[in-house]
């Protein structure tokens, strides 16, 4: 029976088999010294051929990513050669036989290295390689635990998850950042956000979420933008006012960032980076008073602005964490006629909305905020935005059945993972990176190729 690396150290002076790969290979003289690497992590593993020839002779070929079994006694290491890098640490693993499962082609470059630092490029192009790397991997493991918590806390709160559709008769979002797709003789959009299904479920069920993926034809490459991502969803119905939806969306990101502390502590550690601080009350400022705010203590005047740019974004970040430590900032009340059809307006000053983003380190996490839930409101915007209702009659037929006050918002799953891990660029933060320029290969070589 298979025995998983991080359970080695309890079977000491037990023979034992265990499965992985070849991470690192070095012979020292008449031994050969193995680590392997399960999903569990790194055993330490010694051929030695007066213990056993033949597993000596068999280990003479091996080299790394060799997929193996290998039996052997666990041996405790004497105190001055414990390594508590590794989950095996305490162990070292006697070989007295060695199965070659798979062989692995020369590698293209050593994934291993202590001083692995690759080019973005080289790091996407080999992917399926580069995967190989246990610092990499931490990044999935910490997007799982996000993508985890997310679900747990939604759930805790009662809300119940239902799938999405990805192809819609129209754009949820407006703007020209979708992606036609041909669908048979007809024309439709992959979507760019599951938001009037969310709505319309949300008028059935109260509380709503939904962990999708949407499609945004980006056009432009930035650090920070995708064309495919994992959008965390959440709506409730019967809300007092949109500050409900900023309590919900503060405490669904405390609890991520808590679990992420408590369960991916290793991860973190190789990234050696500290989590976002949050304080009792995430600050909420208006976009005037950020941008005031920015004037003051930036010196730049940005008032007046339909939106925070990014250089605001990092600006107002930075002078909040300077004010209360916080990481965390909301900022609420965006120019109505600059945000989508279904945001509500402050029926104090409609010219601005009740939408509400979250800021972390300078990027946006989330949007949300209380919609429209009026009929004849929705359908007056529904008419200002030149939108064409009969794309949307399912989702305008919620609406004429009463639907209490409500609203939500969305969280970007890899602007988490890459802002948590304080990776340089998104696209580290995702297993295969859509943009403009990739849908796993680069466009522009397969263009070359294809035309050449
Ligand atoms: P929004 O368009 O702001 O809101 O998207 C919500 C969150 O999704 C992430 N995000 C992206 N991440 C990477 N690349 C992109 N191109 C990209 N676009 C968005 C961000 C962003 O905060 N329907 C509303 C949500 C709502 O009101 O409930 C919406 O889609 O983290």
């Amino acid at each position: 029976m298979r025995t998983l690396i991080k359970q080695t150290v309890e079977k000491i002076g037990e023979s034992v088999v265990v499965n992985g790969w070849i991470h690192a290979r070095r012979d020292h003289g008449k031994l050969i010294f193995v680590d392997l690497r399960d999903r569990t992590g790194l055993l330490q593993v010694v051929f030695n051929p007066q213990v056993s020839q033949e597993a000596y002779d068999s280990a003479t070929q091996l080299r790394g990513e060799y997929a193996v079994e290998i039996e052997g006694k666990v041996n405790e290491r004497p105190e001055r050669l414990i390594n508590p890098k590794i989950v095996s640490g305490t162990v070292e693993l006697e070989a007295t036989k060695l199965t070659i499962l798979a062989k692995a082609e020369p590698l293209p470059f050593d994934i291993n290295a202590e001083t692995l630092n690759l080019e973005l490029p080289t790091l996407l192009d080999h992917r399926a390689f580069t995967l190989r790397n246990l610092k990499i991997q931490a990044i999935f493991k910490v997007q799982a635990v996000i993508i985890d918590s997310f679900r747990e806390f939604m759930k805790s709160q009662d809300f119940m998850e239902f799938q999405a559709p990805s192809i819609a008769p129209a754009t949820a979002e407006g703007g020209a950042e979708v992606f036609e797709v041909k669908y048979f003789d007809h024309k439709a959009y992959l979507t760019q956000s599951p938001q009037l299904y969310k709505q319309i479920v949300m008028s059935a069920f109260e509380r709503v979420f939904s962990v999708n993926k949407v499609f945004r034809a980006e056009p432009s490459v930035t650090t920070r933008h995708l064309t495919e991502i994992v959008s965390l969803d959440a709506e409730m119905g019967f809300i007092k006012s949109w500050e409900d939806i900023r309590d919900m969306a503060e405490q669904t990101v405390k609890y991520i960032l808590q679990q992420v502390g408590e369960k991916c502590a290793d991860e973190l550690k190789m990234y050696n980076i500290s989590l976002p601080q949050t304080i009792e009350k995430t600050p909420t400022l208006s976009l005037r008073e950020a941008q005031e705010k920015i004037f003051q203590v930036a010196k730049r005047d940005c008032r007046g602005e339909k939106d925070l740019n990014p250089e605001d974004e990092r600006d107002i970040c930075a002078i909040i964490k300077e004010e209360t430590g916080s990481d965390l900032v909301f900022i609420y009340g965006y120019p109505t006629k600059k945000k989508p059809f279904y945001v509500y307006p402050n029926p104090q000053d409609p010219e601005y909305n009740e939408g509400l983003d979250l800021l972390c380190r300078g990027v946006e996490w989330m949007s949300g905020g209380r919609r429209i839930n009026d009929y004849q409101q929705l359908m007056a915007h529904v008419e200002e935005w030149k939108m064409d209702p009969k794309k949307i009659t399912m989702f305008l037929e919620a609406f004429r059945y009463g639907v209490p006050p409500e609203g939500g918002f969305a969280l970007g799953a890899e602007r988490l993972t890459m802002q948590i891990l304080e990776l340089p660029n998104i696209r580290e933060a995702v297993l295969f990176p859509r943009d403009m320029e990739r849908i796993d290969e680069r466009l522009s070589q397969q263009s070359s190729e294809d035309n050449g």
